[in-house]
């Protein structure tokens, strides 16, 4: 027996009766518990392959390098070219689509919040609990992956990292939910009685449950069409009203500018430094453009989802690791002019250099790079996340 105080509810939305829809139920939440499962499932997939791909030494992660030293590369298949454009417009567009079913689902349950009492025993405290990081880690994933793909930094902490440890807990809080919720969500599926109003002193249903799915439906489809034409790209990408910069049939993720690359660096004394062991090689724009030039018609993917492809040409990886004195290289660590941030510098692994369309572009569609998209030299590798396509390269150590 709770004690005399939690046994009456306090006013409110604490009584019994007080929300009024009647097609409030385990048949609504159930059906759109199941339609997130598979939405929710994609983003998922995708958002960790995507940081298998991707990466990062994160700041406090075990595989943070000693300086000059390499990050954990990870074999990320090289073809075809466009996988990593498919993986990132699903974990992006699929994302988007989950918003309107979640807002649904959480006012289906949302009576539940003022359930009374408030804790019934230790089971159902954990349950609340598991409950609670749940609905606070999907609002968190989502709030933070719209902000990055709007390039909105409205929080101070670094995005990859919440978003990552954000998954983390998003995926744990889920699978003890989708564990104690499945029995219950079966019997939707199997016992029609469900369907009937749990109580009979609701008021007339003002939309029926078909029509809450139909309309976070509709709602999925427009947040659908306003973003997928920039993860298609081309002339599609002039209908994702919803995404920034859809004026731009070449978007640019950091301006030279914002980078501080002035034109000082990248004019006649620039130099590619390449390290091979104790062997040190430089290289003028005009003895790369010396070298044996290679040309591939390949996407920049970018991790916020949008990817557009170009006609590359340059020297291939393979090329300059030869040059380096390290022929079949197992990694490689390239690094920007641009003095400061994470992006700056990326390493590729020994496939990732060997792949035949792997490059250091020169040209983009038969003119030299624009000082935005990475003059005078930047790196092109086939399916891989836009972030391994450095800008600016000043220096690659190669590995043997
Ligand atoms: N040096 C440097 N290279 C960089 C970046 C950067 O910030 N600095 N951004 C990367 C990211 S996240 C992407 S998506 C691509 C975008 O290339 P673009 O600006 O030419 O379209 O460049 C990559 N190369
Ligand atoms: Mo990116």
């Amino acid at each position: 027996m709770p004690p005399k105080l939690l046994r009456q509810a306090p006013p409110g939305p604490f009584r019994e009766g007080f929300f009024r829809s009647p097609i409030r139920g385990p048949v609504l939440t159930g059906i759109l518990g199941t339609i997130l499962l598979v939405l929710v499932g994609i983003v998922a997939t995708t958002g960790f392959l995507s940081h298998i791909a991707y990466m990062p030494d994160l700041p406090g992660n075990a595989i943070v390098p000693a300086d000059r030293d390499f990050p954990f590369t990870f074999d990320w298949p090289t073809s075809p070219s466009w996988l990593y454009a498919l993986n990132q417009g699903l974990h992006t567009n699929v994302g988007l689509m989950v918003i309107p079913f979640l807002l649904a689902k959480l006012w289906s349950v949302f009576p539940k919040l003022f359930k009374w009492p408030p804790v019934t025993g230790p089971a159902d405290a954990i349950e609340r609990l598991s409950i609670a990081l749940l609905v606070s880690s999907s609002v968190f994933q989502l709030a933070t992956g719209v902000a990055n793909a709007q390039y909105w930094y409205p929080f101070k902490f670094n995005f990859v990292v919440a978003h990552y440890y954000g998954a983390i807990v998003f995926v744990a809080s889920l699978a003890i939910h989708v564990i104690i919720k499945m029995p219950m969500v079966l019997r939707v599926y199997k016992d029609r009685e469900w369907i009937k109003p749990i109580r009979q002193d609701l008021d007339e249903p003002t939309i029926s449950r078909r029509g809450v799915i139909a309309f976070a439906g509709a709602g999925a489809l427009t947040l659908l069409l306003g973003n997928v034409g920039q993860s298609i790209g081309g002339p599609l990408r002039k209908t994702a009203l919803f995404a920034p910069r859809r004026d731009s049939g070449f978007p640019v993720n950091k301006t030279a500018r914002a980078a501080g690359i002035t034109p000082a660096m990248t004019g006649p004394d620039y130099q590619l430094v390449l390290r091979a062991g104790d062997q040190v090689t430089a290289f003028t724009r005009e003895d790369l453009l010396a070298l044996p030039q290679h040309t591939a018609t390949l996407p920049i993917a970018c991790v916020e989802g949008w990817s557009t492809t170009q006609e590359w040409q340059g020297v291939k990886l393979s090329e300059l690791a030869r040059r380096a004195g390290a022929p079949g290289a197992s990694q490689v660590l390239v690094e920007s002019l641009q003095e400061g941030g994470v992006l700056r510098r990326a390493s590729l692994s020994g496939d990732q250099i060997a792949a035949d369309d792997s490059m250091l572009a020169l040209k983009v569609n038969g003119e030299d790079l624009s000082p935005d998209h990475g003059y005078p030299a930047r790196v092109i590798v086939p399916a891989l996340p836009g972030v391994h396509n450095t800008k600016w390269v000043g220096e690659m150590t190669f590995r043997a």
